[in-house]
């Protein structure tokens, strides 16, 4: 069967990896209607060398179309996610808006790929920055169980979508020159302080929770325990921008139920599915945003037993944050669809 497929905010960083990846993946497409905002829309996008004109996204949009992926923002999912649903789509919802309604499923496939058949019209995409911890520690979490897990992130500023690409490379270029930058962006543009990126390391992604957690911190802290289905998962995040394009690095400190041996663990990562094991610190192997960049797997390395307990390891963990953080996770939850339905 041939799918009538939507994309919903073709025009932002992560939908523009959507749609490469439609293509390169031959997802098996009827019509692909391309949806956005009504101020790009009669613009023109190409896929497969054809040229799409994009419509303003509305409820009858909907009509007829079997798979619709949104990523234009909370606001728009709220919005037009029910409506989808009404008419009958089924959608895979890249932003925030469900993720933890407990009849949502929160799907990372290689962690929770069962989930998607509970969904009742709409699967939610996990943030970027827990897709590529839970991925990693699902296999240690089966194997060993986990306690406790301990995140501290060094995140890309393409996670806050191309307007901060261009604001951190600008200011890189103007501080160089010797030139005064006024930030415009980041840390939230919906906040009225903002703070200078290149050159530097903000510990604020998104805004800040009554506790003292950014949003961010808590999105991997309640995201996690719902993906691996444990709500006893002790878990803390500290989620930091740094002027990275592309590829969001952690190092992660998890504890362990039970004793384990190092290589193993490394063994047991090597064998996971789209994770790639960088670890040889001897020639100085170990997962590197820039490298990551632009690929669909997971890259782990720097896995050690932590000094201080022997339960515990330490590791670092980089994935490309608009592929397996965003886009190609979204594409895998959709060929799942795909291919439950052929
Ligand atoms: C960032 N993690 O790096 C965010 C972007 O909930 O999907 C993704 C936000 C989300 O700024």
């Amino acid at each position: 069967k041939l799918f009538n497929v939507a994309v919903v905010g073709a025009t932002g960083a992560v939908g523009e990896q959507i749609l490469r990846l439609l293509a390169e993946r031959n997802f098996p497409i009827n019509e692909l209607k391309l949806l956005s905002s009504a101020r790009s829309a009669g613009s023109k996008l190409s896929f497969k060398g054809r040229e799409i004109t994009l419509e303003e996204a509305k409820p009858e949009s909907f009509d007829g179309v079997d798979i619709a992926l949104f990523s234009a923002g909370g606001d728009v999912s709220r919005a037009l996610v029910p409506e989808a649903i009404k008419r009958g789509t089924v959608c895979v919802d890249n932003t925030s808006a469900f993720r933890m309604d407990p009849e949502t499923p929160l799907v990372v496939p290689e962690v929770n790929m069962d989930k998607i058949n509970e969904h009742k019209g709409v699967i939610a995409n996990p943030n970027c920055s827990t897709i590529q911890m839970v991925q990693t520690l699902k296999p240690l979490y089966d194997r060993y169980g986990i306690s406790r897990i301990i995140v501290s992130t060094y995140q890309a500023v393409s996670g806050a979508g191309a307007r901060a690409i261009d604001e951190m490379l600008r200011q890189s270029k103007e501080i160089v020159n010797g030139n005064e930058v006024e930030p415009q962006i980041l840390p939230v543009g919906a906040l009225p302080k903002k703070h200078q990126i290149a050159f530097n390391a903000i510990p604020q992604i998104d805004k800040f929770v009554e506790n003292g957690f950014t949003y961010e911190e808590m999105k991997m802290i309640n995201e996690t325990k719902k993906i691996m289905g444990d709500d006893s998962l002790e878990v803390t995040a500290t989620c930091v921008r740094v002027p990275v394009v592309y590829g969001h690095s952690e190092s992660v400190y998890v504890e362990l139920k039970s004793d384990f041996d190092v290589e193993e663990v490394k063994q047991l990562l090597a064998d996971a599915p789209g994770i790639v094991l960088q670890d040889n610190p001897a020639e100085q192997v170990y997962p590197l945003a820039t490298e990551a960049a632009g690929k669909l797997e997971t890259f782990v390395g720097r896995v050690r037993r932590d000094l201080s307990n022997p339960r515990a390891l330490n590791m670092w963990i980089v994935s490309d944050n608009l592929l397996k953080g965003a886009a190609w996770n979204a594409v895998q939850i959709a060929e799942y669809i795909a291919i439950e339905e052929n």
